[in-house]
């Protein structure tokens, strides 16, 4: 249960766990990997902290450094400083308690911190860990104190280095390790986007952003907060909005100390935009408070519309004619959020979403009764999606039953189709070899999944015009199997199948051949990306069996996570592991549940990101596993927009 009154923090409270060897033996499974996200993770993990010290109000302003040797930066807050006091059972001070050891952080006594930002979870000790230079500073009880380490051990003592201190606050200076990271050069664009959206997402907060590369110096503060950042949005991305009033709530002090900020605002864009934060961290995979959000705004604007008589008779309205144009941001404030998913990026707490239905729905319904010329607008803008919606379904259909039988006739030989033909609901698995593919033939619901195995070589669209790329055997039956034409004369709505799958194996020439048709999509099928109908499945490495339970792990650090969870319950547990050498040796049945069926398997979405180019080679190899090979780097430096495809 937390709780919101602050009282003294003392070195008592402070949890410890472990050293920070497995940080450096396995830096990916902290920061997510040794790239450039990797590298810049550091940066968010330290600025995390102080935003966190200026969200508990304990800090008004931070600044943040890039030295001129552009690898190396400063961050400073002016809240209360780390304490410095002996800690009890280390017998050392707090400060290095916090920097040497893993998961040491008062964030997990809620009663000192209401909220905490420390999202990855992973504290300043891995930035120390990861730094081969780390200078920490603070100011407190007037006085000066000052620590230097490397490579996460003390290099010195904590010093008392000034007496008459004026202020309090903590400044922290690293030098990542150049033996950990591929490139330690930080992007000074990248950064300057991030703090300002960190000023956007806490209004109160000023940070000041010194470039001494560049010799610029940037101020970042937002005091309209989340409203300004939903107009800076729909302005850079030249949205129209259909109403002039942002609509937004502002929920304190809600039960369980959550806290709660939301702002709407419908516009003519075809898409929806969501922008889902916790603790003013980015949530990109949505979760419980976004499917809150998109809940309470079905739920009001649908009560509104018809206590208003504004329903279309025979017109039905679904929660996506709803949302059509609507942008919208959430920040959740909260104490122990629990995220899931490959790069934990989605809330997870259960009960968030009902809360966020409580605080939003009839302030919404309410909003709109109050404003009737508003509310009147966004019903038009619902209806005129319902209704869009509807012929394009009406004209689909009659190019379907047109299609479907023209154009089977065209379809590559060793295609596995399915027997649905309506688009929306079929599913392409685009499967290596001959063997795999007939585990996946066998695996597959033949109503709905369509399997297409590739024998032959891949080229490398990177490079190739697109004579060459029509010569490719294994391409062209993509495009045939796809239905929906190329490059300038691509058209979606010929789209036979809205998920196209790469199931590939999880080895290196899997992620070698997932590179190359990612390349190939990118370059040649861009739209199928945009508009999210491309996906990379999650074959299992490992199978786990314990007594009469199996597992399936996705990689090393999964299998080992459950082990070591099969182990708490029972020390003496006999498990037996069979490592899949491909996704021939897997069972159909395996097959579907772990990979294909719908209700049990994991996808990845492949994506560009709209709003930020962070993203390299690192988030491939996220986005295709652990193992990477030298090849993939090859392709990687050869192809410069693909850099930019993110999961
Ligand atoms: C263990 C971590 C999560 N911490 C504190 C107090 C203040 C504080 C910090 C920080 C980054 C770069 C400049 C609490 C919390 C450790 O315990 S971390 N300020 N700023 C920071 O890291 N900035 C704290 C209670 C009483 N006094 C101080």
């Amino acid at each position: 249960m937390a709780s919101t009154t602050k009282k003294r923090y003392t070195g008592q409270d402070i949890q410890v766990l472990e050293g920070l060897e497995p940080v450096r033996k396995r830096p990916g499974m902290y920061i997510g990997g040794t790239g450039k996200s990797g590298l810049h993770h550091l940066l968010w993990e330290v600025v995390d902290n102080a935003v966190d010290e200026a969200t508990n109000g304990y800090a008004s302003q931070i600044d943040v450094t890039l030295h001129k040797d552009g690898q190396s930066v400063t961050v400073t807050d002016n809240g209360r400083g780390i304490p410095v006091d002996m800690h009890p059972k280390m017998k050392k001070p707090t400060l290095e308690v916090i920097l040497t050891t893993l998961h040491a952080g008062g964030k997990f006594d809620s009663s000192n911190y209401i909220t905490s930002g420390g999202l990855h979870g992973v504290g300043s000790s891995v930035v120390n860990a990861l730094s081969d230079k780390l200078v920490a500073t603070v100011k407190r009880d007037g006085k000066t104190f000052q620590q230097t380490y490397s490579k996460g051990l003390p290099k010195t003592k904590l010093k008392t280095t000034s007496r008459n201190t004026r202020g309090t606050g903590t400044s922290v200076f690293f030098h990542p390790d150049p033996e950990i990271f591929e490139s330690i050069k930080f992007d000074s664009t990248l950064i300057r986007d991030q703090l300002d959206t960190k000023a956007y997402l806490n209004a109160a907060l000023r940070i000041v952003y010194k470039d001494e590369v560049s010799g610029e110096k940037f101020e970042y503060h937002h005091e309209g907060g989340i409203v300004e950042y939903l107009e800076h949005v729909v302005t850079t991305e030249k949205m129209r909005p259909v109403h002039p009033e942002v609509f937004s709530i502002k929920q304190e002090g809600m039960k369980d100390g959550l806290r709660v900020e939301i702002a709407l605002q419908w516009t003519e864009s075809p898409r929806e935009r969501v922008l889902s934060f916790v603790n003013g961290i980015p949530t990109r995979d949505g979760g419980t408070h976004e499917q809150g959000l998109k809940d309470a705004v079905r739920s009001s604007v649908r009560a509104y519309m018809e206590t208003h008589n504004l329903t279309v008779k025979n017109l039905d309205v679904s929660a996506d004619d709803v949302r059509e144009g609507m942008v919208a941001i959430i920040n959740l404030f909260m104490v122990d959020p629990q995220f899931q998913g490959q790069t934990k990026e989605k809330l997870n707490n259960p009960g968030a979403r009902s809360k966020i239905v409580g605080a939003l729905r009839l302030d919404l319904e309410q909003y709109l009764n109050d404003n009737p010329t508003t509310g009147e607008a966004i019903a038009t803008r619902v209806i005129q999606s319902a209704r869009a919606r509807a012929a394009s379904r009406a004209a689909a259909k009659s190019v379907r039953r047109k299609s479907s039988i023209s154009h089977r006739l065209n379809l590559p030989g060793k295609l596995a189709d399915c027997s649905s033909t309506d688009p929306a609901e079929c599913e392409i698995f685009i499967v290596e070899g001959d063997s795999a593919g007939g585990s996946a033939k066998q695996g597959r619901n033949r109503n709905h999944q369509a399997v297409l195995p590739l024998r032959g070589k891949v080229l490398n669209a990177e490079q190739a015009s697109l004579s060459k790329v029509n010569a490719n055997k294994e391409l062209s039956n993509i495009v045939q199997a796809l239905g929906c034409g190329i490059g300038d004369n691509l058209n979606l709505s010929q789209l036979r199948y809205h998920s196209v799958i790469l199931l590939m194996d999880a080895d290196s020439d899997g992620h070698h051949i997932a590179t190359l048709l990612l390349t190939f999509f990118y370059r040649y099928m861009r739209p199928l990306i945009e508009n999210g109908h491309v996906f990379i499945a999650q074959p299992p490495l490992y199978r786990i069996d314990a007594g009469k339970e199996s597992h399936w792990a996705l990689d090393d650090s999964d299998k080992e996570k459950i082990i070591s969870d099969l182990r708490k319950k029972r020390k003496d547990l006999k498990v037996e592991i069979q490592r899949f050498k491909g996704l021939g040796e897997m069972m159909p049945k395996t097959l579907n549940e772990t990979t294909l069926n719908p209700e049990t398997r994991r996808l990845l979405q492949v994506t560009i990101p709209a709003d930020r180019k962070l993203v390299t080679e690192t988030t491939m190899q996220e986005l295709m596993g652990k193992d990477s090979a030298p090849r993939f780097d090859f392709i990687m430096s050869n192809a410069t927009e693909v850099e930019e495809l993110d999961v």
